[in-house]
């Protein structure tokens, strides 16, 4: 991998300083340059001028296209931060290099460079669940297997995507691709140091109009700003046998137990987002801000809130003064957050966000969370609109629309958790009452969003 001191006048880019690469990222996207590569930059920011900080060089996902445009401008990009009272922007430029992650040459000759310390990881939730060659975790076996066979030293793959115990899933991700290859097996086990984490920060997709308020604050013509809130948080467990940024200058947190914190950020942002996305969408709203200005979306999550809060382990001033922030942050009228964008995938992110605190409520005793419920219950109806985004649950989605509320939920929890044992038997009955129940008011429900699928 190539990278230098040069900065990028040639491309015309405001590039000052390209650092050395010494992390790599898979999952080009919004999110890893408003939070993972925005940590970066902090942290080489405050080292100096002359200091070498940590280049990163970000591989897209599924489609090249990101890396074409970013490549295209060295790579330097604008984050605009959207607080509820005007933007600011900053230049980012810790992306060394932007590539399609296609590119197998490349990709395999920048995680086996000795220089490369770290992996990060945003595939999505449903990215850790895809064995297939082409598949997130394919890719990095690949990378790892010739990063041994270049003999390079110890490596950290640190996941930042919301899945709770995200480091151990990759782990076990890697281990199942490689189960044919022991000799691999046994490397990755004494060179590859797995990193959980809990990442956080709401990242709509941006507006066409968004590439003239970037220009119009930093005089840059950027072909694909990023849009983010001012908001930030990250917290990591796990070690680094290559050294790591001081992420810390930049407010992240390193924690022996990141499970706590994974659960109370699943558990109410985004265990919240999907209820306000699947109930709001059936009442017609478009963004999460609107949502919390209509009271019944606004009841349910408050309500579903309530149900999470026995079983997190923070005490409850904690949780209140979580909850007070989050309130502010999802009023945010000025981050349009479509529910749609939300919405999509809900087969891969309602398992741990909702049907885990139903299943800690069982064991600890507690009765059954109706909002809970009702979230199941307005996703299975969000499934037989045209606005559905899901491919493992295409299938589903089809038989949904005709069948009677039991036989519904029972095929829409099957889908979400298969083994049966494992969702609770009042649970499933709660849905089904909450299902019938948003059926029987559809009338009061918007219809816009129903129609020819
Ligand atoms: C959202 C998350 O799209 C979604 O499912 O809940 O992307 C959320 O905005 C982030 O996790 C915030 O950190």
């Amino acid at each position: 991998m190539t990278s230098d001191d040069s900065a990028g006048e040639a491309s015309g880019s405001p590039r000052a300083k390209r650092h050395p690469v010494r992390i790599v990222h898979l999952g080009l996207g919004a999110f890893h340059r408003a939070h993972q590569a925005w940590y970066t930059q902090v942290v080489n920011d405050s080292a100096g001028d002359g200091a070498d900080g940590w280049g990163i060089a970000a591989f897209t996902g599924r489609s090249p296209d990101a890396a074409a445009v970013l490549a295209a401008q060295d790579a330097v990009y604008t984050l605009i931060e959207r607080g509820d009272d005007g933007d600011s922007a900053r230049l980012i430029e810790s992306i060394s290099v932007a590539a399609d992650g296609g590119d197998e040459q490349l990709w395999a000759d920048a995680v086996a460079d000795p220089a490369v310390a770290i992996v990060t990881l945003t595939i999505t939730e449903a990215g850790y669940r895809d064995t297939g060659a082409a598949s997130a975790g394919a890719r990095l076996v690949r990378g790892l297997r010739a990063r041994r066979d270049a003999g390079a030293p110890p490596i950290a793959v640190v996941s930042c995507d919301n899945l709770p115990e995200n480091g151990g899933v990759v782990r076990d991700l890697l281990r199942g691709i490689a189960s044919g290859e022991p000799a691999l097996l046994e490397w990755i086990d004494a060179n590859v140091s797995f990193v959980s984490t809990m990442v956080d920060r709401i990242t709509p997709a941006a507006k066409p109009h968004d590439r003239e308020i970037a220009l119009e604050l930093t005089g840059f013509a950027d072909a694909a700003p990023v849009v983010t809130e001012p908001f930030s948080e990250w917290v990591l467990s796990g070690s680094f046998p290559s050294g790591r940024p001081d992420w810390e200058v930049a407010g992240a947190r390193f924690v022996d137990d990141v499970a706590p914190f994974e659960r109370r950020k699943l558990w109410l942002l985004n265990a919240g987002h999907s209820t306000l996305a699947y109930l709001g969408l059936l009442r017609g709203r478009a963004t999460i801000a609107e949502a919390m200005a209509d009271d019944v979306c606004r009841d349910a999550l408050e309500e579903l809130w309530t149900e999470a809060r026995p079983v997190l382990s923070f005490e409850d001033a904690e949780v209140d003064a979580q909850l007070a922030v989050l309130r502010s942050r999802f009023e945010n009228a000025r981050i349009q957050h479509r529910l749609i964008q939300i919405a999509q995938d809900g087969s891969q992110k309602l398992p741990p966000r909702i049907l885990d605190v139903a299943s800690e409520r069982a064991k600890a005793g507690l009765p059954v969370g109706i909002a809970g419920a009702r979230t199941v219950a307005a996703w299975i109806i969000h499934l037989t609109t045209r606005d559905v985004r899901d491919p493992a649950a295409a299938a589903l989605a089809a038989a949904l629309d005709l069948a009677d509320a039991e036989t519904s939920t029972r095929e829409a929890l099957a889908l979400l958790r298969p083994d049966p044992s494992l969702v609770d038997p009042a649970f499933a009955r709660e849905v089904t009452r909450q299902l019938a129940e948003l059926r029987r008011h559809d009338a009061s429900i918007t219809t816009e969003s129903r129609g020819a699928r």
